[in-house]
């Protein structure tokens, strides 16, 4: 059974577009539990923190100027076996020329900088977005969905 959990959140475009039931079920029907989820109106200091990697970019300013345009993002947490490589890959490519047809963002969009949706990359990035837009109490981890053991 596995405890790897990442951090995944449906941007403002995903949200205002009203795709965020189709994208909650790509993760549930391949087998995640979801072990937390939110709506947030983000914050200018929560959008820089999330992505402070990024900060010397040339995109940042315009990136946490969309996250925080005052529609609100959809904060998840998704728990099981490789979710967070797995995660990656129905998110798709980060530039949706590359991301194929059948990932959400292959699926939903053309704009790198609208593309719908975030993932964590590492385990150490999941560490720390979970933190971030997470107090540990709101994790659901204790339950497990019914055939788990069969999936997981
Ligand atoms: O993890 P992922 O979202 O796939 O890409 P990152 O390289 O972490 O960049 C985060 C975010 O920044 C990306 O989803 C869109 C935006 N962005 C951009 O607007 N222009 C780029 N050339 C690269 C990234
Ligand atoms: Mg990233």
């Amino acid at each position: 059974t596995s405890t790897e959990r990442s951090y995944v959140m449906i941007k403002p475009d995903g949200t205002s577009r009203q795709i965020v039931g189709d994208i909650i079920s790509r993760f549930e029907r391949r087998g995640y539990m979801l072990v937390a989820m939110k709506t947030v109106v983000p914050s200018q200091e929560l959008a820089k923190e999330h992505y402070i990697d990024l900060a010397k970019k040339p995109f940042y300013g315009g990136l946490v100027k969309y996250i925080t345009n005052g529609t609100p993002v959809v904060a998840m947490v998704w728990q099981g076996k490789d979710v967070i490589r797995q995660g990656r890959r129905l998110v798709g490519a980060t530039n949706p020329l590359e991301a194929n047809p059948g990932s959400i963002r292959g699926d939903f969009c053309v704009s790198v900088g609208r593309n719908i949706i975030h993932a964590s990359d590492s385990h150490e990035s999941a560490t720390k977005e979970i933190g971030l837009w997470f107090h540990e109490k709101e994790l659901a981890t204790e339950y497990r969905p019914i055939a788990w053991d069969m999936i997981m």
